[in-house]
């Protein structure tokens, strides 16, 4: 009566571990959570000014600068551009002008995937005359510049021309803090075939793809209680396989195994002796030294990977092994309790 008690409980215990058991190794198993690319929006500058040297009449968008920080209200323009014909970015001759502070900062350890430049521009034209304007990126304060991008030729009607893409990262490999107010810049420089064209900017603005650093796939399963828990199971299946008979070993091993943290010896004895109407003592004798030295090892190897991942493969194999399990206890135990 006593016994059967024990009994049931024990079979109480292993059923709700088997229910359990799938969520913690399926949890394992999971995928971790994917990073989704986040975009920024256009954004406006709130800061400009003119590159004052070398760089044609060193004064910029000398007219209404600030303009170029909105989209409408009014525009920035640059009256008879340059002191040079050349149509090269780099050209001292030609006026350009600096825009920042467009408040871009973006989640630490976000992989930047793109940059595009947004540029609401237009010239005063005239025959034969073509005029560009060129772009540039710094990402130290204005130090240092990646290569340019130019627009197609302007023409005289106000037109959005957009530089980059969201995938386009301008040829560098950009930190976070690279996009700060402090180290971002946008650098147009106006080209045109003669020094007496008008350029006219109506909004320079930026926007940025950014993917965030993915969610720590450790952080969901505290280690300690995965450990108690697969190191269970995991040593009674890898003991059913072993002693090669059909049924009967892996019935015997299992109450063997789960008797032990309960009581001492009381129970190995008498599950030995009841058990078996057939020489199955011998067989239960091996299986227990058996499990022994499996189980450490198998368990601490099974426990540690859910961290780094399980492979699925393993883990489809390991509840099936606990299915089958808890089945055998289940007969066992009916025909134990009849
Ligand atoms: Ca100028
Ligand atoms: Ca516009
Ligand atoms: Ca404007």
């Amino acid at each position: 009566m006593h016994e059967q008690t024990r009994r049931m409980l024990l079979f109480l215990i292993l059923i709700v571990f088997i229910g359990h058991s799938p969520t913690v190794i399926f949890q394992g198993l999971g995928p971790a959570p994917a990073a989704m690319a986040t975009t920024s929006g256009f954004q406006s500058c709130s800061a400009t000014t003119p590159v004052s040297v070398n760089s044609g009449d060193n004064d910029g968008f000398q007219v209404n600068p600030a303009d170029a920080c909105a989209d409408g209200g009014g525009f920035a323009q640059d009256i008879d551009s340059g002191s040079s014909t050349s149509m090269a970015c780099g050209d001292l001759g030609k006026d350009r002008q600096l825009f920042y502070d467009y408040g871009l900062a973006i989640p630490s350890g976000s992989a930047v995937d793109g940059i595009e430049v947004r540029v609401d521009g237009w010239f005063d034209g005239g025959l034969g005359a073509l005029a560009r304007m060129c772009i540039e990126l710094s990402w130290d304060g204005g130090t240092t510049w990646t290569a340019a991008k130019f627009t197609p030729a302007l023409t005289t009607v106000e037109t959005t021309y957009i530089l980059g893409s969201p995938a386009d990262s301008w040829g560098r490999v950009w930190a976070d803090n690279d996009l700060l107010d402090l180290n971002f810049r946008v650098r147009v420089t106006n080209l045109a075939t003669d020094v007496d064209h008008d350029f006219s900017l109506d909004w320079a603005s930026v926007q940025v793809t950014y993917t965030a650093e993915a969610p720590g796939a450790t952080a969901t399963l505290p280690p300690a209680p995965i450990s108690t828990a697969t190191a269970t199971p995991i040593s009674t299946t890898t003991a059913t396989p072993t002693p090669g008979a059909p049924h009967t070993p892996s019935l015997a091993a299992i109450p063997t195994e789960t008797v032990t943290p309960s009581s001492t010896g009381t129970l190995t004895t008498t599950a030995t002796s009841t058990a078996t109407p057939t020489p199955e003592s011998t067989l239960t004798r091996k299986a227990t030294p058996r499990a022994t030295p499996t189980r450490t090892p198998a368990a601490k190897g099974l426990v540690a990977s859910p961290a780094s991942g399980i492979d699925p493969a393993l883990g489809t194999a390991l509840m099936v092994l606990l299915l089958c399990v808890a089945a055998l206890v289940a007969t066992y135990l009916k025909s134990e309790w009849r």
